[in-house]
């Protein structure tokens, strides 16, 4: 049931192109950065950013990705305290002393981005870790929040953000539907 279209091909393109910038000006250049990607819409956002900041500062971060599912008990259905779980992460380089830039299109409760942070400091002890996201919607349940925004949507619990890309969705487009 859709209300609106919030961000368009060019304003999704402008809002990375910001937030490269946002990023190499925060970290004075892109010298240990690693950009990694929660998995689905998050891995061609981390492409995305990677492939600007080559543009801007003639530099190629190494990216990588995370998959993390709303872990269910109950396949049927989504229950109110389903947790989000790693299913796999693939981080092609020693995070260790590295400044690690998650990206994921929508945040929410912050409960998938606490998950991610776990499965990052697995693997390595990051310098730093920040997070970027395309769509903030509010309603953290966490003391979680981004570095880098692409657009605030202050959404209510019955609205739900579609973003689409490209790369997976052959179009690159935001949206906001009532349920
Ligand atoms: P994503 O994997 O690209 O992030 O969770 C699977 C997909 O369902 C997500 O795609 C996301 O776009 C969409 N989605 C919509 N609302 C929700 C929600 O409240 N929680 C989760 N986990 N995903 C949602
Ligand atoms: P959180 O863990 O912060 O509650 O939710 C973050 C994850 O859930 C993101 O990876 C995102 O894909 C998904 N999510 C939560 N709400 C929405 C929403 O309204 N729209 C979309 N597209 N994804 C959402
Ligand atoms: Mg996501």
């Amino acid at each position: 049931n859709k209300k609106t279209d919030l961000l368009d091909e060019q304003a999704i393109n402008r809002a990375l192109t910001r937030i490269a910038h946002e990023i190499l000006e925060k970290n004075k250049g892109g010298d240990d950065l690693v950009i990694v990607g929660i998995k689905t819409r998050g891995a061609p956002l981390a492409k995305r950013l990677q492939e600007k900041i080559k543009k801007i500062e003639g530099v190629t971060i190494p990216i990588g990705e995370l998959d993390i599912t709303l872990y269910r008990d109950d396949l049927q259905m989504a229950v109110e305290n389903d947790e989000p779980e790693i299913l796999g992460a693939n981080i092609p380089v020693d995070i260790s002393n590295k400044k690690v830039i998650l990206i994921d299109d929508v945040l929410y409760t912050g409960r998938t981005v606490r998950a991610a942070m776990d499965a990052v400091m697995d693997v390595g002890r990051p310098s730093l870790i920040q997070l970027a996201v395309l769509v903030d919607r509010g309603h953290r349940e966490l003391p979680i929040r981004a570095d880098y925004v692409g657009k605030n949507i202050p959404t209510s619990e019955k609205e739900i953000i579609v973003v689409q890309l490209n790369e997976v969705d052959q179009a690159d487009l935001v949206s906001i539907y009532e349920k």
